[in-house]
C-alpha cells in the first residue's frame, strides 16, 4: 500500500484554524410551529402537517404521542386519534416565514446561507469581534456539548475559546428575537464551522442551543458515528465508501487517501477524510436570492390538450402569490411537464421562453391582471404545446412553472422617465450605458429606451406624443426595491448611495429643484396611472 503524501496527510490532521464563529440555525418543528402562530388556538394541542397521504411534521406535543416525520396520516390517526392535522400543500406561508427569519439573520451578517427551508448558517465572526464588549457573558449561553463544565475543557492555544463563548451569547440574542418578533421557536449550534455547527444544532431539541470548543471535536466524531449524519456525504457516496467496507465515521477516519482513491478522485477524497474528523473549511456562502421561483403541483392525469390550460392556471396562481412575495421582476419563463411518452414510460421534460419585463408594467404584482395573466398562460400554453406535439396520447401528470432571469426593478424600470436632478445620480451609480445629460432646458423629460421599446406601439405613441421633445436615454441597472421618504420614487431612492440620496434631500429641498421634481413627479405619476388601467 503506498503511503499518503505527507503535505496532503498535513491538511487532514485536525489542526484547522478556529478563527470563526459559525452558527447554524433549526426551526422547531417548521410547519407545525407556523400553522400555531397563524392560529394560536392550537398551541396546546398535538399538530401535524400533512402532505398528500403523509404527516411531514408535527408539534412536539404530537411527538410525544408518537407522531414522527413522514409518518402516514392513517397510521398517524391511529397512533393519535386527537391529533389536528391541517393541510400543507400550500408552502406559501413556510417560504413567508423562512424570508422572514432570513431577514433578520442578514442584521447580523452578509454570510447567510440558506439551508434547506427552515435552516441557516450565519458567521458572525465580524459582528462578534465589533460587538466584543456587548457580548462577554457571564456565563456561557445554552448547553456544552456533552454537559461538560467549561472548567474542564482543554483551551484552545489559538484563543477562539472565548470568541466562541460570545458567539453563544448572540446565538441566544439571534433566537430570543426570532421568539419575540417572528414566533418561532429555534435551535442553534455554535461551532467554528459549518459541519460541527450543524451536527450540534439538533442536540437539545427543542428551543435550546449548544456549543462546542476544539478539543472536543474527536469526541463528537466519535459521538455522531453515522456517516449518513455528515451533510454533504451522499448517497452514492454512502454506496461507494460501503463498497469497500467503510460504513463509520471511525472507518472513514482509518482510511488513507490511496484507499480512497480508488473510488474518488483525490479532491473528493480529501474532503471525505477531512469530514471524517469534523474538519470543514468552505466558507459560510453570502446571502443570494433564489434565482428562480416556481411551483410544481401532480395532477389527476389528463388526457387532452384542451385540458391543460385549466390546470396550468392554478399552477400560475400559486406561483404568482411567491413572485408578488419576491418583488422582481422575472424575464423567463420554463414550463415543466411530467408525461407518458410513446413508449409508455413517464418521463420529464421542460421547455423556457424569454419574457419581456415590460409584460409585468413596472411592477410584478400586476400579474395578478386578467390580461397579464392570459399572456403568460397563453406562453405556457404554447411551451406545452412544442412538448405534447409529438405524443400520439396526451397523458399528463405533472405541471411546472417556473420564472427566472429575475431583475430588480431597474432604477427607471417604473418611474419610467426621471427628473434632470437625477442626471448624476444614474452617472454615478455605474448605469454604463446611459447618456450623459447636459444642462438643458430644465423641462426635458428623459424617457428610458428600454422599457419604451417594450410598450405595445400605441402606448408607446401615446407616451411620445405626451412631451414636447422627451431624450432617449438607455439604463441596464438593477437595483433594489424599498421605502423612500418625501416625494422621490422609492425605487430610484433607495438604490442610491447614501451620500447620493443626502445630497437630493438636500436638492429637494431647494425651490427652484422642488418645483422640477414636483412637475416632473406629477408627470409620471399621471404615465403609471394610465399604465396600471
Ligand atoms: N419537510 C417536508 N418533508 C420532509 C421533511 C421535512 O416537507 N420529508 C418539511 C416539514 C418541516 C420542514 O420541512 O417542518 C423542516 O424540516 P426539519 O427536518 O427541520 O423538521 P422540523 O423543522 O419539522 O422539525 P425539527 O424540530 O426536528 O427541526
Ligand atoms: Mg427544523
Ligand atoms: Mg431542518
Amino acid at each position: 500500500m503506498i503511503s499518503p503524501e505527507p503535505d496532503e496527510l498535513g491538511i487532514i490532521t485536525p489542526d484547522e484554524k478556529h478563527g470563526h464563529v459559525i452558527i447554524h440555525f433549526d426551526i422547531d418543528c417548521f410547519y407545525a410551529q407556523v400553522e400555531i402562530v397563524r392560529n394560536p388556538t392550537l398551541v396546546d394541542k398535538p399538530v401535524g402537517v400533512k402532505q398528500r397521504t403523509l404527516v411531514v411534521t408535527s408539534n412536539y406535543i404530537a411527538r410525544e404521542r408518537g407522531i414522527y416525520k413522514c409518518m402516514p396520516v392513517i397510521d398517524a390517526l391511529n397512533a393519535c386519534p386527537e391529533l389536528v392535522l391541517i393541510n400543507g400543500e400550500d408552502v406559501a406561508p413556510y417560504r413567508e416565514y423562512a424570508e422572514k427569519i432570513t431577514s433578520l439573520l442578514r442584521e447580523y451578517s452578509d454570510r447567510v446561507e440558506k439551508l434547506g427551508f427552515d435552516e441557516n448558517f450565519v458567521d458572525v465572526t465580524e459582528y462578534v469581534s465589533q460587538n466584543s464588549d456587548s457580548l462577554t457573558a457571564k456565563e456561557i449561553q445554552g448547553r456544552i456539548f456533552q454537559e461538560k463544565n467549561y472548567e474542564d475543557i482543554q483551551k484552545c492555544e489559538c484563543g477562539c475559546d472565548q470568541l466562541l463563548i460570545k458567539g453563544a451569547t448572540l446565538a441566544k440574542t439571534i433566537r430570543e428575537r426570532i421568539y419575540k418578533e417572528i414566533g418561532l421557536t429555534t435551535c442553534a449550534g455554535v461551532s467554528w464551522n459549518k459541519l460541527v455547527s450543524k451536527l450540534l444544532s439538533p442536540m437539545h431539541k427543542p428551543n435550546n442551543q449548544t456549543i462546542m470548543f476544539p478539543s472536543q471535536l474527536d469526541s463528537l466524531m466519535y459521538f455522531i458515528s453515522d456517516l449518513k449524519k455528515i451533510p454533504g456525504i451522499g448517497r452514492s457516496t454512502l454506496d461507494k465508501l460501503s463498497s469497500v467496507g467503510v460504513t463509520t465515521i471511525a472507518e472513514l477516519q482509518l482510511c488513507n487517501l490511496t484507499d480512497l482513491d480508488r473510488i474518488f478522485d483525490r479532491a473528493t477524497a480529501l474532503r471525505l477524510l477531512k469530514l471524517s474528523y469534523g474538519i470543514d473549511d468552505s466558507s459560510v456562502k453570502f446571502f443570494e436570492k433564489n434565482k428562480s421561483i416556481g411551483v410544481e403541483d401532480s395532477i389527476k392525469p389528463i388526457t387532452a390538450f384542451s385540458q391543460c390550460k385549466e390546470k396550468l392556471k392554478i399552477v400560475l396562481k400559486r406561483v404568482s402569490k411567491l413572485l408578488i412575495e419576491d418583488g422582481r421582476v422575472p424575464t423567463s419563463l420554463k414550463v415543466s411537464i411530467r408525461y407518458k411518452n410513446n413508449s409508455g414510460d413517464t418521463v420529464r421534460d421542460s421547455r423556457q421562453t424569454a419574457i419581456t419585463s415590460a409584460l409585468f408594467r413596472g411592477n410584478v404584482a400586476n400579474i395578478c391582471l386578467p390580461e397579464v395573466e392570459e399572456n403568460i398562460l397563453k406562453k405556457c400554453l404554447e411551451l406545452t404545446k412544442k412538448m405534447t406535439q409529438p405524443l400520439k396520447h396526451i397523458f399528463i401528470t405533472l405541471f411546472g412553472i417556473s420564472f427566472g432571469k429575475l431583475i430588480e426593478k431597474k432604477v427607471l424600470g417604473n418611474s419610467f422617465f426621471f427628473p434632470k436632478n437625477l442626471e448624476r445620480v444614474v452617472g454615478e451609480s455605474s448605469c454604463s450605458q446611459t447618456s450623459r445629460i447636459s444642462d438643458e432646458d430644465p423641462s426635458d423629460v428623459y424617457l428610458d429606451e428600454t422599457v419604451l421599446s417594450e410598450l405595445p406601439l400605441d402606448l408607446k405613441n401615446e407616451v411620445l406624443s405626451s412631451y414636447k421633445s422627451p431624450k432617449l436615454v438607455k439604463c441596464q441597472n438593477e437595483f433594489e426595491t424599498q421605502d423612500c421618504p418625501n416625494n422621490w420614487d422609492p425605487e430610484v431612492y433607495k438604490s442610491l448611495p447614501v451620500e447620493i440620496r443626502e445630497e437630493l434631500i438636500s436638492t429637494s429641498k431647494r425651490p427652484a429643484g422642488e418645483t422640477l421634481v414636483q412637475k416632473q413627479q406629477k408627470r409620471q405619476k399621471s404615465i403609471l396611472e394610465f399604465l396600471c388601467k
